[in-house]
């Protein structure tokens, strides 16, 4: 993987950059839409390519995992081959899905045991047996196995957890040394920063992961219930002490208002199940804030679903017509909200790109962050 910084904003810490893998280029900042089962719920990959037009996208090691199997992924040729997706994909660790199962599941030392939420079978992940894995789904980007710790947490837990993420991070790279490419192309690893919400542990935590030379760098552990100021406390704390010359990818993150603020404090790279999730629920991201598409307000309102225009969708349908779709629980309704949503944090990030690059990234900052923190 090549990283090269491209521009810095003068006002705060934003950066543009590019990211090349054998999948191809990726503009930074960017946002990866979220494939989980190797499927961008709602979006069928032509329209995701020609639409939305993501350089990445992530799928989820963990589900991946449990369906439709390693070995169903092996013998199509990796996950790009499975999907029909030739672009860069990013996986996820399956460390952020093992906490979601809080009650099915046992963390120690040397790994997690879980139950299936499909069958309720029992399962074992290491660091090393997920290093495995990440080779055999083939995504270009691949993620340690990391505890992500829910908020509040306990300053003894964070910073045991801690410690035990950063042996962890010791593993799978021992271990990954070890296991060849199982496709014809190359896979990054990035180490993931975890500490709570603790400034020290964060600060500690940030020059562990940084010490091992990864290519890349992610910030996990947030985004998990806390305060926006707390965790932007923490990416700032983080940013700090991550090198400059490489990527930095906040998991799992967030609003386009927090998209837009951690962009300010140095990162790179977001993932969020938000636009897709909240698509599916009648939620719609504009530019000039959220709009419940459900509401009957909308009943006779034949205005197209955003002025914007940035995927068709936006234009050719009425905010009438998809919140009829809505109420007679269509699939179509569904499918346009999310094509709209993706459309809408594609070009956000895309937006801020130009700006960082036209250096006037915080004046337009301030201004999308006032009018996107309304309810229409
Ligand atoms: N760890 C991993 N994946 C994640 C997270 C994490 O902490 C988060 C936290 N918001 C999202 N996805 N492995």
């Amino acid at each position: 993987m090549k990283f090269t910084l491209q521009h810095t904003d003068p006002k705060s810490k934003a950066r543009a950059a590019e990211l090349i893998t054998d999948h191809g280029k990726i503009e930074t900042p960017i946002f990866m839409p979220v494939g989980t089962v190797a499927s961008v719920k709602g979006v069928h990959q032509r329209e995701l390519k020609e639409e939305i037009n993501p350089d990445i996208i992530l799928g989820n090691t963990y589900h991946l995992y449990l369906r439709p199997k390693i070995e169903i992924l092996k013998q199509a040729g990796g996950l790009h081959k499975f999907m029909g997706w030739d672009r860069n994909i990013l996986t996820d660790s399956g460390g952020y899905q093992v906490y979601s199962l809080s009650g099915n599941r046992k963390i120690k030392e040397e790994g997690v045991k879980f139950k299936s939420h499909i069958d309720g079978s029992y399962h074992f992940f290491s660091p090393e047996s997920v290093m495995e894995i990440q080779r055999d789904i083939g995504a270009d980007i691949i993620m340690a196995f990391d505890e992500c710790t829910p908020y509040p947490c306990d300053y003894n837990y964070a910073k045991r957890s801690m410690h035990m993420t950063h042996r962890w991070l010791d593993r799978c790279i021992r271990h990954l040394d070890k296991t060849p490419f199982t496709y014809g192309y190359e896979q990054t690893f990035f180490p993931i920063v975890q500490g709570s919400t603790y400034k020290d542990l964060r600060r500690q935590s940030a020059e562990y992961i940084a010490s091992v030379g990864a290519e890349g760098n992610a910030i996990g552990g947030l985004s998990v219930g806390e305060p926006a100021e707390e965790m932007y406390a923490m990416t700032e704390v983080v940013c700090e002490v991550l090198p400059e010359d490489k990527p930095r990818y906040l998991m799992g993150v967030g609003t386009p208002i927090n998209i837009l603020e951690n962009i300010a404090l140095g990162i790179d790279m977001f993932d969020c199940v938000m636009p897709t999730r909240n698509a599916r629920n009648g939620m719609l991201f504009t530019a000039h804030g959220t709009i419940n598409i459900k509401n009957k307000k909308w009943e006779n309102d034949f205005s197209p679903i955003d002025e914007m225009g940035t995927t068709f969708v936006d234009l050719e349908y009425s905010k009438a017509y998809l919140r009829h779709l809505f109420a007679a629980n269509e699939y179509l309704g569904k499918q346009i909200a999310t094509i709209h949503n993706l459309g809408f944090y594609l070009w956000l990030v895309r937006e801020a790109r130009k700006h960082i690059l036209a250096g006037d990234f915080s004046e337009w900052k301030s201004i999308m962050v006032k009018q996107m923190d309304k309810r229409l």
